[in-house]
């Protein structure tokens, strides 16, 4: 299957340790790739190689303290 852009809007995020977190999080979850973590637009942009590692990444993220959720 292609890997699938995927859009997350990111709230909590404050300065670039925030993003840092956020970027380090996506990363670390095998199958997404090309993380692009925007703090001033609060998004997070990155594929997935299945569509399930969209709830895992919104997972994830909550759990380092950040509010992610489908745009
Ligand atoms: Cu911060």
């Amino acid at each position: 299957m292609a890997a699938q852009k995927i859009t997350l809007n990111v709230d909590g995020m404050s300065c670039g340790h925030c993003s840092g977190m956020v970027q380090r999080t996506l990363e670390g979850i095998k199958g997404i790739s090309n993380v692009v973590v925007d703090l001033n637009g609060k998004k997070a942009d990155f594929e997935v190689s299945e569509a399930a590692l969209v709830e895992k990444a919104i997972k994830e993220v909550t759990e380092a303290g950040y509010k992610a959720s489908k745009p």
